[in-house]
């Protein structure tokens, strides 16, 4: 008898240890080999830079809470570094990935092992964050609520979940495609197809020798199972390094229940706008009996930069205790790429939850007031060369006229840490040199040279941020999908036009705004962000399009430290990459 409560005592304590061990999160290790290796698509092979040998690559899926460790090993002939898109990084700036800005890349045949904790919840992905390698090194970063509770999720359990991973396919080499936009100092050339988890789809006709061969064909389409009646989660990822695209399911509605891990007020929508390094996860339910259903990842014309008039397709396949007899699934009409008005409506229905459960903080004063005006330029070509850019110049790029410059013999955050001269200045203007109209006046070229330089905006830990971003009409009627590392940040207002702080601020949402690491700045337009710098470090903010950030379309904040250990960046890793 006494064994038998000694033994009950004992599995108490078991259980107990576990359950705090769980509470407080596991270890989880990831090995990524990032390697050579061909793959076919569109009738061609082609050299891709990939991890594990998997395109798109292995997908991280870990509870909130846990610890991630991912060793590196550098197997190709370019630096590489892999960033943690929308982890906050919080008191883990060493660990956050941009070249040049958080460390030195890892060079050939060397490895670096990345470590952090994720307190976040929801769907995020990572990629390479060195040159344009990106657009194959990626997947998908599932962080899924602690499920020992009764209700997981704000919303009912589905059935299943799935990752749908959005992406531009080009044939040629990318990293030779960089170099030749680099020399040529014009526009990049455009992608050669749109992918669905690395699949074209069947308008892509190749390998098949009919149609309909093609449509079924799973080496070339992405296929979903639905049960009639069950409810499923998509997380959907735009990986693309140029393309901003619609996504929309044939007879079915999409209720938004998740964007760039932040909960959301349910939204019930026939096809939204994911910008490159948005995440949106959507409720489906197979509301049909049967058949099969066409998923399309078709373009948004943002400004006017060129892209593949065509369209990815995935099909939807209904599972039925008669099987599925369809001969041809069901397509719909897509989205018009040049319905300007459609693409830039979805963001400004996005609310945050913000519920009693799931709260949010939004700053209601700000005490930095950042206004970053973005604008396409021109640089000067090589002596003697006429580039391809407009007028024979290079394309350029800045914000508040400071076209970026990547440091090469420090990142940033050793600069700052160890107080390295020379690497960078700590003053990036908080607006623009000189007032003008930003969405009104044409300006002669002559008028568009930037200044370049690696300036950071230097921030107090605890400040709130007010950024407002405007686009011009410099050279295109672009919009720029702006990613922030580091960080969340509030969407607090947008509009048409130049910004009016004294008319604008009024009307800004403090309330429930949504919450993002990504966000679009409308055409001739302008957009409000809010968030408190609470995490020190040196974190990266620029545009998500590869061609943009090429043209120096980034800057970097250093958030100082605070009080205590709990308010500063701690030491750098031991072993980390030199530069
Ligand atoms: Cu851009």
């Amino acid at each position: 008898m006494e064994l038998v409560r000694s033994f009950g005592t004992l599995f108490l304590l078991l259980c107990v240890i576990l359950f705090f061990q769980q509470a407080a999160g596991r270890t989880r290790k990831f090995e990524f080999n990032v390697a050579y290796m061909s793959v076919n698509k569109l009738c061609r092979a082609t050299r891709i830079v990939a991890v594990n040998g998997q395109f798109p690559g292995p997908s991280i899926r870990i509870q909130q809470g846990d610890k991630v460790i991912v060793r590196v090993h550098n197997m190709i002939r370019s630096n590489i570094t892999i960033h943690w898109h929308g982890v906050q990084q919080r008191l883990s700036c060493w660990q956050d990935g941009p070249a040049f800005i958080t460390q030195c890349p890892i060079q050939e045949r060397n490895s670096f092992t990345y470590r952090f904790r994720v307190d976040q919840v929801g769907t995020l992905f990572w990629h390479a964050h060195a040159a344009w390698l990106r657009g194959t090194v990626h997947g998908a970063f599932i962080i899924e609520p602690v499920t020992r509770r009764p209700r997981p999720y704000p919303f009912p359990q589905p059935f299943r979940d799935e990752t749908i991973i959005l992406g531009d396919w080009f044939v040629n080499d990318l990293l030779e495609e960089e170099e030749r936009a680099i020399v040529s100092g014009g526009a990049p050339d455009m992608s050669n197809a749109f992918i669905i988890n690395g699949k074209p789809g069947p308008l892509f006709n190749c390998s098949a020798t009919s149609y309909s061969k093609s449509f079924t064909h799973e080496e070339n389409t992405h296929k979903i199972g639905f049960i009639p009646g069950e409810a499923y989660l998509l997380r959907i990822i735009n990986a693309a390094l140029e393309q901003d695209l619609f996504f929309s399911i044939a007879n079915h509605t999409m209720t938004v229940v998740e964007i760039d891990a932040s909960y959301t007020k349910h939204l019930t929508v026939t096809e939204f706008l994911i910008t490159p390094g948005q995440t949106v996860s959507v409720l489906v339910k197979a509301s049909q009996h049967g058949g099969s259903y066409y998923m399309a990842a078709s373009p948004w014309r943002s400004g006017g930069a060129l892209f593949q008039p065509t369209v990815a397709l995935g099909i939807i396949e209904y599972i039925t205790p008669h099987g599925n007899f369809s001969l041809m699934p069901v397509l719909h009409n897509l989205p018009n790429p040049d319905d300007k008005a459609l693409g830039q409506k979805f963001q400004k229905l996005l609310r945050s939850l913000n519920s009693k459960q799931y709260p949010e903080q939004v700053p209601q004063l700000a005490d930095r007031r950042l206004f970053h005006v973005v604008s396409l330029n021109v640089k000067p070509c090589s002596p003697g060369i006429i580039c391809s850019g407009p007028a024979g110049l290079r394309l350029s790029s800045s914000i508040n006229n400071v076209s970026f410059v990547s440091p090469k013999t420090s990142s940033i955050l050793e600069a700052y840490y160890n107080r390295i001269p020379g690497v960078f200045t700590a003053d990036f203007p908080d607006k623009p040199p000189v007032p003008y109209d930003y969405v009104g006046k044409a300006f002669d070229i002559s008028d568009l040279f930037s200044e370049t330089g690696t300036r950071v905006s230097v921030i107090p830990y605890g400040a709130n941020v007010q950024l407002v971003l405007q686009t011009t009409i410099n050279l295109a009627n672009d919009s720029h999908p702006f990613h922030l590392h580091g960080f969340d940040f509030y969407i607090v207002g947008e509009g048409h036009g130049n910004f009016d702080g004294a008319r604008d601020e009024r009307k800004f949402n403090l309330v429930d705004p949504p919450r993002r690491n990504t966000a679009l700045i409308p055409i001739k337009g302008w957009i409000a962000l809010r968030f408190k710098a609470d995490n020190p470090g040196t974190w990266l903010f620029h545009c998500h399009l590869d061609g943009h950030l090429t043209w120096g379309l980034e800057m970097a904040f250093i958030v100082l430290n605070g009080e205590g250990p709990n308010q500063t960046l701690p030491s750098p890793p031991k072993h980390r990459p030199k530069c």
